[in-house]
């Protein structure tokens, strides 16, 4: 689930259901619908699960204050876990397909997208589908 956020700055947030919690990284150009183009996606806290799907205003003086709308949400497929990598297939409406996030620096972070080996976007990976 991808939401767009006009804070301060404009940016999009990335969030994906894992261990209970929505794993976040913010992503001040939004993250790339085509391959070959990476993007910074700055880890920020979890958010709890009730945020999925959040849409309006966060009042002046909070935390992250300003608009939020949804900007893409769709089930995914947790590929591949290490500590500083997730393969991910994200079936969304604008995201789809496979992605990469790859932990380079302390919560920086590069979100990009990749061809499918196979070209197809199913996968008998077995693993659990998550949203
Ligand atoms: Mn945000």
């Amino acid at each position: 689930m991808v939401q767009e956020h006009h804070a301060t700055r404009l940016h999009w947030d990335f969030r994906l259901e894992l261990d209970g919690v929505l794993k976040s990284w913010a992503v001040p150009k939004g993250p790339p619908t085509e391959p070959g183009v990476k993007r910074l996606a700055v880890q920020v806290e979890d958010h709890p699960l009730s945020y999925w799907g959040f849409e309006g205003t966060i009042p002046e003086g909070e935390y992250g204050a300003g608009t939020v709308k949804v900007w893409d949400k769709g089930t995914y497929v947790l590929e591949l876990r290490e500590p500083r990598k997730y393969h991910v297939l994200l079936k969304g409406k604008k995201l789809k397909g496979d992605y990469r996030l790859i932990n380079f620096k302390e919560r920086n972070w590069l979100i990009y997208k990749v061809e499918s080996i196979t070209g197809s976007t199913e996968y008998s990976s077995g693993s659990k589908s998550r949203r």
